[in-house]
């Protein structure tokens, strides 16, 4: 890979760290840039003509061209390597994963974490309040469906370490963050995120 790499980003979010976490487990270099999301730093009007119109990090900035969405990010930097499987059908497999992270676990689990631990229950609007017990239990459902998943294999497709265990891993392993949900309930995601930790290369989500 030639192009320089920058990742516009905010440290804490899973969203951004998945792409962190696929670029060390390949031993790519990212520059970083970092946003204070919760001071609205992606809603600028430079941000939104020059970074991402969707107002939103992460963006992976190659050369001078601007990759928005964190799967997508991480298939530019994964294509052709291990991190991607070679069979078809475990490909597509691996992009089901990463399509039901973003549809069903990202915006619960994730949600959550961020509603709960960062902006904090006080300062949620009526409407996020209302939302809370739907978006737990849809998170809790995000989680058995994982663990029931894993009950007998050690990764999400085929048998080896996926793109799908990156981008569901960084917003499970610190799903506990807010008190929404208890990983001691998925003892095959507790085991799977410990395998997943273990990988050469990993860092952590604040490293
Ligand atoms: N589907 C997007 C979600 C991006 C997203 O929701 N980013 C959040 C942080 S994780 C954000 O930028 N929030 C700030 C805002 O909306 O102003 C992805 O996977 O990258």
């Amino acid at each position: 890979m030639t192009a320089h790499l920058i990742l516009h980003e905010y440290t804490q979010s899973g969203n951004c760290y998945k792409i962190r976490l696929t670029a060390a487990l390949l031993g790519l270099p990212l520059e970083r840039r970092e946003y204070d999301i919760l001071q609205g730093e992606t809603r600028t009007p430079d941000f939104l003509a020059n970074v991402n119109a969707n107002g939103r990090i992460p963006v992976l900035q190659v050369g001078d061209r601007f990759l928005p969405e964190s799967n997508a990010a991480c298939f530019y930097l994964a294509d052709g390597s291990p991190l991607v499987p070679a069979d078809r059908f475990d490909r597509a497999d691996m992009l089901r994963w990463m399509f039901w992270e973003q549809y069903n676990h990202e915006p619960n689990v994730a949600t959550l974490r961020f509603w709960l631990a960062f902006v904090g229950e006080e300062n949620l609007t009526e409407l996020q309040r209302a939302m809370l017990p739907a978006k737990r239990a849809a998170g809790d459902a995000a989680l058995k469906l994982m663990d029931e998943h894993l009950a007998g294999r050690f990764w999400f497709v085929g048998d080896a370490l996926s793109l799908a265990d990156v981008a569901l891993y960084a917003y499970t392993h610190v799903a506990e963050e807010g008190g929404a949900f208890r990983l001691a309930e998925h003892p095959n995601v507790q085991a799977w995120l410990a395998r997943v930790a273990s990988a050469p290369g990993y860092v952590p989500i604040g490293a």
